[in-house]
């Protein structure tokens, strides 16, 4: 196992292994699997490009020689921060197919973000994109380069730019070619990549990824979401993150031998147009790009699309509320299907069988008959059924501790290996699951996490912050948005520069306040030292009110 990792204690790995869920193939075996049973089958559309199933498998071929030339070795980790191009599975599974494990970073993560991956990793190689989305990723490499002095390799996908260090995917390839493909050496019970996670303390946390867990929920998901070789899945988020990757994901598509269409964004007018043009019958998205398609189709504005095509709409990642819900089959014409998840592992799905209310209310029910689950008080005793709690859950691809974190572990998991989630729900008689809200320090914004004590730590660096607190306030559309409450020291600073202070620090922009509040003091929370944690509660109780129109400040 990969040092700094916790395995599953060996009666649960031995369970699992007789239970067929763990069964010993590896991400690389799992794509030359595909690619001898659906060669000819188109697996990947993104942009111009359209490749088979053995397209890719020579693809992985060619990369991993090329990257192996490069000097990138079996164990090595490598950061690979791209947005939905398809070479995004050319470098992946060539990674895998190096034994090499990738590191995802969301493509809207800046320096702060990048420089922590590749640092709390040592990674080998840095993989970006040029410029994406009117960013240069190149200039994030480059900095990140100097200011930690790794990785020792980039890797582009595009033009490098002539940069000394920087060598283009196409040149990878090139080194790559008509050279025998590194002998896959990866062993299926040891970590194959690892997830960044949302994250409730100051850095984020790094979320280890064994190929017998993962492949077990890839199996179990496509199973679940009923994929065939006929299923064509578009994704609108970004391909890296675990729920377009695995929930059923990419991984869950080529599984089944379908295709999957890469959208460059998720706007109703990008992926209606794809979805029309490639025939799409199952997609994935967040509430806010649910709400934009159903206000998108309502109004009329796509009336000439032809969307009979699609069968499913999943929605999962924040809360997607009933009323909501029940518009996806009136306004699109398809199925929803909830999805209720965590890179760290459980995924919960509402069922095709499921009655219309039990999908439209409930975020679902656990993948695995042995995903454990615990609904406790704050005493961590068990609630009755009905009532809620926080989420606590084991299982066959629930991690049992984050990477090189062993404090950080020793609050996140309990002694006997739950993880604590932080998601308060409760549990029906079905034994669906209802998200009622959170215990833990995260900020939901439509999705995508912030912690809080991250973002305060980089406020704090700023002279005039005496002191910070980051709350979550409620929003109409993406659920809930950032408002960082300041003391000042001294004159209080400008709003717009403390913002542009974050993103020069080069943090992510969905990671910056969406408000910005100036107090004289925060409240009293009691005697002695105070918890940040108190002091967020007790801001939030103080100052919460409705949250003004959204100013765009968060980009
Ligand atoms: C997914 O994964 P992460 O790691 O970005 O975030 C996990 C957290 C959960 O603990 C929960 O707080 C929240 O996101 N969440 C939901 C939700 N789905 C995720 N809260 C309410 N309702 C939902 N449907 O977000 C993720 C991973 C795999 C599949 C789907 C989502």
């Amino acid at each position: 196992m990969l040092a700094g990792c916790t395995p599953w204690p060996p009666e649960f790995a031995a369970r699992y292994r007789a239970a067929g869920y763990w069964t010993g193939e590896t991400m690389d075996a799992f794509l030359r699997d595909r690619a001898r049973r659906f060669a000819g089958r188109t697996a990947v559309v993104g942009g111009a490009e359209r490749w088979t199933y053995a397209d890719l498998d020579a693809r992985a071929d060619r990369a991993a020689a090329g990257l192996a030339r490069l000097g990138v070795a079996p164990g090595d980790r490598v950061v690979v921060q791209l947005p939905n191009v398809p070479e995004v599975f050319e470098v992946v599974f060539g990674l895998f197919r190096l034994g090499a494990l990738p590191v995802y970073a969301l493509p809207a993560h800046r320096r702060a973000e990048v420089a922590h991956l590749c640092a709390a990793t040592e990674a080998a190689a840095l993989v970006v994109a040029d410029v994406h989305a009117g960013f240069d990723h190149r200039d994030l490499a480059e900095r990140v380069r100097a200011e930690t002095g790794g990785p020792a390799r980039v890797v582009v996908v595009g033009d490098a730019g002539g940069r000394a260090g920087f060598t283009p995917l196409a040149e990878v390839r090139r080194l790559g070619e008509g050279q025998e493909p590194p002998a896959p050496a990866a062993d299926p019970a040891d970590v194959a990549f690892l997830q960044l996670s949302g994250g409730t303390t100051g850095l984020p946390k790094l979320i280890p990824r064994t190929h017998d867990d993962y492949l077990y929920s890839v199996r179990a998901s496509a199973e679940i979401c009923g994929l065939t070789p006929d299923t064509v899945y578009l994704s609108a988020l970004p391909v890296v993150h675990n729920f377009p990757m695995s929930s059923p994901g990419f991984l869950g598509v080529f599984h089944a031998g379908g295709t999957v269409v890469l959208a460059p964004d998720p706007s109703p007018a990008t992926c209606l147009a794809l979805i029309e043009a490639h025939r799409v019958t199952n997609a994935a998205v967040v509430p806010p790009v649910a709400l934009l398609w159903l206000d998108a189709v309502a109004g009329g504005a796509h009336a000439d699309r032809d969307l009979s095509c699609l069968e499913v709409l999943q929605v999962g990642g924040a809360k997607f509320g009933a009323e909501a819900a029940r518009r996806v089959p009136a306004v699109l014409g398809c199925r929803l299907q909830q999805v209720f998840g965590m890179a760290e592992g459980l995924v919960n799905y509402t069922r095709a069988d499921d009655p219309a209310e039990t999908v439209f209310t409930t975020q679902g029910r656990p993948i695995s008959p042995d995903d454990e689950i615990r609904v406790v008080g704050p005493d961590g005793a068990e609630v009755p059924e009905g009532r809620p709690g926080e989420l606590l859950t084991r299982g066959p691809y629930t991690i049992r501790g984050y990477y090189n974190a062993p404090e950080h572990n020793a609050r996140a998991f309990t002694p006997d290996g739950f993880y604590r989630t932080g998601d308060l729900v409760r549990r029906t008689p079905t034994g669906h699951l209802v998200v009622e809200g959170r215990a833990k320090d995260q900020i939901n914004r439509g999705g995508e996490k912030v912690a809080p004590e991250e973002v305060e730590n980089h406020l704090l660096a700023h002279p005039g912050v005496h002191d910070a607190a980051v709350v979550a306030v409620p929003d109409p559309y993406l659920g809930e948005r950032a408002c960082a409450y300041i003391v000042p020291r001294g004159a209080a600073p400008g709003r717009g520069e403390l913002l542009a202070f974050l993103r020069e620090r080069g943090l992510a922009a969905y990671k910056i306040p969406d408000r910005v509040e100036f107090v004289a003091a925060f409240p009293a929370t009691g005697v002695g030292k105070t918890s940040r944690r108190d002091l967020r509660a007790a801001v939030r109780a103080a100052h919460a009110r409705p949250a003004p129109a959204p100013d765009g400040a968060g980009g």
